[in-house]
Formats: C-alpha cells, structure tokens, sequence
C-alpha cells in the first residue's frame, strides 16, 4: 500500500479564553501535508489568539532529530506596537536551533510605555527539514507569555504532546480479506473502516479489536480515533467439526478437540468455536466422535 501522508503539521494556538483573567489555553490544530519526500521542507507556524497587553513570549519546541531538523527560524512583529520596540541585545539570539537534540527555543520581548500586543496572529513561523519519510509528534514546552507589567499570564497545558494520527494495524487469518489491511495511519479524532469478506464457505468466526463498531454486516468502524488500534479477523470454514478453520476434517481437528476437552492449551493455533456439531455451543466429544467417524470414513455426510 502507498502510504500517502508524509508528516503533519502542527500549529500551535495560544488562545486568550478569559482576558479578566490572564488565563491562556493552548490549542493544537493539526493538519496534513501530502507528498512531501525526504529533502523537502515545511513550515509550521506558531500563533497566539486573543492576546491583551502581550510583551513578552517564550517555548521550546522539541521535535525528533532523526526525522526533521530545523533550517529557519522567522520571529514575527506581532509583539510590536505604538510605543514599544522589541528588545534587541547585541550577541545573544532571540532563538536558538539544536537539531542535534532536537529542541528550539525562542523568545522575545518589547520595552517601552505603550499598551501591549492585542489580538491575534503569528509569533513564530519556523521551516523544517524532512530527514526521512516518518510520522512524528512535537512538544511545545516551557511555554511563558509575559504582559507589559511583567507578570506572567498563566498558561494551562503547557509541555502539551502532540501526536496528530494513530496507528490502526489490520490483519486477517486465511479464509477471507479486510480491506484495508497492514498498518495505516489516521488523524486524531479522525474515522476508519474496514470491510472483512469471508471467502466462499468461510465466515467470519471471531474479531479481536476494542473500541469499534460494527455498523454493517461485514463492515466494521473505529469512530473519533485517540489511540492506536488492532483489528484482528478470524474466518472459519462452513464444514462441520473444522476445528482449526483449513476446510478439511481430519486428524489434526480430532487432537485439537480432544485437547480443548482435556482442557490442555491449544497454544496460538486458531480454534473454531462455533465447529459444534450438536449445537450445545462447546467443543465436546460428540465432536471428537464425529470427527473421528470422518476421519475413518464412517460418515460420509
Ligand atoms: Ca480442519
Ligand atoms: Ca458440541
């Protein structure tokens, strides 16, 4: 399968939710690029919305240096205003790369009498480089906003993670297809589905997944995904006494039968719970029995 996300992109929202109160909310936006190869760049904006008498700014953003590094940082005006300048002091940097530990910090300020920045926009607008064709996440951390009094405003989820899509992993014993299949990648919050065809005289025996729907026959659904995910499908053959789901009844079906009455492990090897001969719903010795008359052709239905 082509995969075709390459690495998303985050953007980074400071929101003013209570401007009496200083309170600040960061909110994460995640969007998705498409057909980016190693070698090319992005550029992931970092913004505030809703400010007050904003002087002041500061995070670190921590990113995985095996699969992007950062080649240009561009700090905004956006603190600027009717009298304050944004402070500059000769030989120390207002942002500072180590892509060898991954990790960016910025920050800048303003000085002078003038009310602060108001409103929103973008504080930061900082390029990266695609080492090599990954997903990722990054952390925004040590996030402080500053207003011109010099206090703090408080900043709630700070240090916040970022992991804008899951991994959903399907798979499928012999006997049938779910499509997709392999390992695929979903936003957060985002929907997939499978829909599992049993071969001819195959159906579906057992599935092994936690968090879905079945919304059809056959099709089954993982809403609003926040986490990775399995889905694993077991067909079983239509022949009665298939214990092991291969379409044939044989010795290999009357061992295992006889091991589930024993109560020994079966181990890995996939049983067929609903090959019940009698319908009492259990792997019993009418099974064994029957399976045992097959084997020996003493049945032939
Ligand atoms: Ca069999
Ligand atoms: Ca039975």
């Amino acid at each position: 399968m082509k995969k075709s996300l390459i690495f998303a992109v985050i953007s980074f929202v400071l929101l003013l939710i209570i401007p009496s109160a200083h309170a600040l909310l960061i909110k994460t936006d995640s969007a998705v690029i498409n057909s980016l190869d190693a070698g090319s760049s992005f550029t992931l904006n970092v913004g505030i919305q809703d400010a007050a008498d904003l002087a002041g700014f500061q995070f670190e953003l921590v990113y995985n240096s095996d699969i992007v590094s950062v080649s240009s940082v561009v700090l905004s005006n956006f603190l600027e205003t009717p009298g304050r300048i944004i402070v500059k002091i000769a030989g120390i940097s207002e942002y500072e790369i180590d892509n060898d530990a991954g990790r960016l910090s910025c920050n800048r300020m303003t000085q002078g009498s003038g009310a602060g920045a108001d409103g929103s926009g973008t504080l930061a607008a900082i390029t990266f480089q695609i080492k090599k064709w990954e997903d990722d996440f990054l952390n925004l951390e040590n996030v402080h906003l500053t207003d011109t009094k010099g206090a703090e405003l408080p900043v709630s989820a700070t240090d916040s993670e970022i992991r804008p899509r899951y991994h959903i992993s399907a798979s499928a014993t012999a006997g049938g297809s779910i499509v997709p299949s392999g390992d695929m990648l979903v936003k957060s919050g985002g929907s997939q589905e499978f829909i599992v065809t049993p071969a001819p005289n195959y159906h579906i025996t057992n599935v092994t997944a936690v968090g879905y729907s079945e919304i059809a026959k056959g099709i089954y659904r993982f809403e609003h995904v926040v986490s990775n995910h399995t889905i694993h499908i077991e067909f079983c053959s239509d022949v009665p006494g298939d214990i092991n789901g291969d379409a044939a009844v044989d010795l290999s079906d009357a061992i295992l039968a006889l091991r589930i009455l024993s109560g020994i492990d079966t181990g890995k090897q996939m049983i067929c719970s609903d090959a019940d001969i009698n319908g009492d719903g259990r792997i019993g010795i009418e099974e064994v029995v029957y399976i045992l008359q097959k084997v020996s052709y003493r049945r032939v239905d």
